[in-house]
């Protein structure tokens, strides 16, 4: 080899090199970056925490515990941290259980965190021989760990410590990622990249991200996974994949976090060879059976099962005139014995039922009450249609009184801008966590029931659908990460508020700048509203493309379905436009407690966000503001545009306080923002204009080009769409 030659091998090798190592703030690190610490006063309070910590356990979960540390003192400070076993000089900060700690039952600790229960926490000075200590101690390794990435948030975050003790324990027992991931690597509904199980290297090849994901999940609290698409593959049982299934679960269990699967009510038929599925034939319910013990034989502590049964095509339980209850119980009974449970969704509508779609959840599932077996969940969207920008609370949660319900949000954004749009989720997810039921009583929230305790259950569950995917930012764009985030903190503690979660997340994510944070809270907490506004404004919904739900697409119309067009929702009209839910339409009002339908029910007390998803009303119908509801529909329109805007001049204005490359990704991503917001805009007021017959305020920005252009679009390969069966 000349030497020209070399040298250019060993330049482009270099060039590798460089580049490989200036990943750093590509977003990969999501919220636990430690970034290096330059003050000395923070340098001095982090150390004298971090310092000379001893964990007296030696479990798995203890050693994720001192490797997490050895993270943070590794990024803060660029040294490796020791860490000992035994309390000796110096020794910072102690980490126990109860069941690897006599000294913390020494200490008088015990009664304090046993009823803390399980996965609890408690952070606090405590004495001992004499000496002080801080102490992060819970009743199990897990709560232990959960007490670790509390006190690493405070760490990265603050100055000195907030007022002790810190006490935590979560509200909801199973808080759960659902993955829309397919096994040929697509992810349904997922807009940043391929799916992170790279079923075809596995279980050999254990790729670093699965421990980054399981890491990123015990930091928020998540305590369980769905592998699989919910429009289930039967493969997914057998052999082959179940030895896949089981080395996730390998790298998962050390983190906290519990395996699930999607159970394809077919499966007997598909992979065991049966005639049937009815589930109360005795074979299948004999292999259905064998199958979970089979399953717990591959992975002993097994989450259960996630079923969507007779809905969209999939099959279920009443392809042989059996209800959803025969379903989930003949499932449920299987695995009780191992501790496992069944997750049975709500989202079930049939184009062939007359009733609105708003309101088949509940005339299917309100006649079961009290059939559920005690390990059966009826897992609920947070709204009866499905995951818009903004929907009332799901019906069913006040209708259910017997039975355990579950809540499903959408952390994926499939109506929200999918995978550029910033739009922070945590107000759309306290919103239905908040809303009040009246059922039984005022004051019953959502959060209330799905957390067990208006029932007296044990078990609770709460299952948000992933954003996440092979994409280097893990979420396909940058603030994405906050929506898993605020997801996690809010199925551990839901009474945090939207600010403090956005707060939280920038400091870990971007730093603690004042502007910076300040900034970065107002653009967030804008965005979801900004995103109703120029999409789906006064309770317009499912106005999107027709299956790719990419851009607006109000025009749909025919196709195999109606409930899967525009106009079936908007129906708009020369007189008005807006859905009739009240008694002298659709009546899915009277799904609701009487408190509700009554307020609801009269358009001057309805809220303004929900009056078009509960009443159609007349173009000129006077608005609460004094405008008539066709120039609010485009003041509302512009408005969304013009606070994207804002948006983009928020971010703008933190440049310099912003690493480049995640500024730059994200200011470009705001730009297409208020692209499609403007294309929103414009087509949907052109479009409905063309009902209104009027003409648009002088003081929007005027909607610009053809309705004809805007129709012609067309995205057949846009990301996530739904197979076609
Ligand atoms: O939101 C809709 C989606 C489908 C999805 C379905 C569901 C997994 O468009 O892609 O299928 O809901 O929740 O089952």
């Amino acid at each position: 080899m000349n030497m020209k030659k070399h040298s250019k091998i060993l330049i482009c090798v270099l060039l590798l090199f460089v580049s490989q190592n200036s990943w750093g703030e590509d977003g990969y690190k999501l919220w636990l970056r430690y970034a290096p610490i330059a003050e000395a006063s923070r340098a001095e309070f982090i150390n004298s925490i971090l310092g000379k910590p001893v964990v007296f356990g030696t479990s798995a979960t203890d050693s994720v515990i001192i490797k997490e540390l050895g993270l943070a003192s590794e990024g803060f400070f660029g040294k490796e941290l020791l860490v000992s076993q035994k309390l000796g000089e110096g020794t910072s900060l102690w980490i126990g259980t109860l069941g690897n700690c006599e000294l913390l039952q020494e200490a008088k600790l015990k009664a304090r965190i046993e009823t803390l229960g399980e996965e609890g926490y408690l952070i606090d000075y405590i004495s001992y021989e004499n000496k002080k200590y801080l102490a992060v101690a819970g009743a199990t390794e897990r709560g232990a760990l959960y007490g670790v990435f509390h006190l690493l948030r405070l760490l990265q975050t603050k100055s000195s410590l907030p007022d002790l003790p810190i006490k935590s324990s979560p509200k909801i027992t199973r808080r759960v990622l659902n993955h829309w991931d397919n096994l040929d690597g697509t992810v349904e509904r997922g807009y940043a990249g391929f799916s992170i199980w790279d079923w075809h290297r596995l279980p050999d090849y254990i790729s670093p991200r699965y421990i980054d994901y399981a890491r990123a999940n015990a930091s928020i609290g998540i305590n369980g996974t769905v592998l699989t698409n919910v429009n289930a593959n039967a493969f997914t049982l057998t052999p082959l994949y179940l030895e896949k299934v089981a080395a996730l679960a390998d790298v998962m269990r050390p983190y906290g976090v519990q395996v699930y699967l999607t159970a394809r009510f077919s499966s007997p038929i598909e992979i065991g060879g049966l005639e049937t599925a009815d589930p109360l034939n005795p074979e299948v319910r004999a292999w259905w059976k064998a199958k979970v013990d089979e399953i717990y034989e591959y992975i002993p502590d097994f989450g259960g099962f996630l079923v969507k049964a007779n809905s969209e095509g999939q099959p279920g339980p009443q392809n042989y005139d059996r209800s959803h209850a025969d379903g989930a119980n003949m499932m449920a009974e299987t695995l009780a014995p191992h501790g496992g449970v069944v997750m049975w969704r709500a989202f079930v509508y049939s184009h062939e039922a007359p009733d609105d779609r708003a309101k088949q959840a509940n005339n299917e599932f309100e006649p079961l009450d009290g059939k559920f077996l005690d390990n059966v969940f009826i897992q609920v969207k947070n709204g009866a249609i499905d995951f818009q920008p903004r929907e009332p609370f799901h019906p069913l949660f006040g209708a259910m009184e017997k039975t355990a319900l579950g809540l499903e949000l959408q952390i994926t954004q499939e109506y929200l801008g999918q995978g550029t749009s910033l739009a922070y989720l945590a107000p759309l997810f306290k919103e239905c966590l908040d809303s009040d039921t009246f059922s039984p009583k005022k004051g019953t929230t959502v959060a209330k029931i799905i957390d067990g305790s208006v029932q007296g259950k044990k078990e609770s569950l709460i299952a948000g659908v992933a954003n996440i995917g092979t994409d280097r930012n893990w979420t396909g764009y940058q603030f994405g990460q906050a929506n898993w985030y605020a997801y996690g903190r809010l199925a551990w503690e839901y009474e945090l508020s939207s600010e403090e979660i956005a707060e939280e997340w920038i400091g870990q994510t971007f730093g603690t700048n004042q502007q910076l944070m300040s900034n970065a809270k107002a653009i967030m907490m804008a965005s979801r509203e900004a995103v109703v506004k120029y999409m789906t404004p006064l309770g317009l919904h499912h106005i999107m493309g027709r299956n790719h739900h990419y851009g607006p697409g109000p025009w749909v119309d025919g196709g195999s379905r109606p409930d899967w067009t525009s106009v079936y929702y908007h129906k708009a009209d020369k007189e008005g436009i807006g859905f009739d839910r009240t008694a002298s339409g659709s009546d899915a009002l009277s799904q609701y407690a009487p408190e509700i339908e009554k307020l609801f029910s009269n358009p001057k007390t309805c809220p303004d966000k929900f009056l078009l998803w509960f009443h159609h009303l007349p173009w000129d119908y006077k608005m609460k503001s004094g405008n008539t509801l066709w120039e609010e529909m485009c003041l509302k329109y512009d408005e969304g545009v013009k606070n994207v805007g804002k948006m983009r001049k928020q971010w703008d204005e933190v440049k310099p306080l912003v690493d480049d490359e995640r500024h730059a990704e994200v200011a470009t991503f705001l730009k297409i923002q208020e692209k499609e917001a403007r294309w929103w805009r414009n087509a949907c007021l052109l479009y409905f204009q063309t009902f209104s017959g009027k003409s648009f305020p002088k003081n929007i920005e005027q909607p610009e080009g053809e309705l004809s252009y805007y129709k012609s679009l067309v995205f057949p390969y846009a990301p996530g769409i739904k197979p076609r069966w």
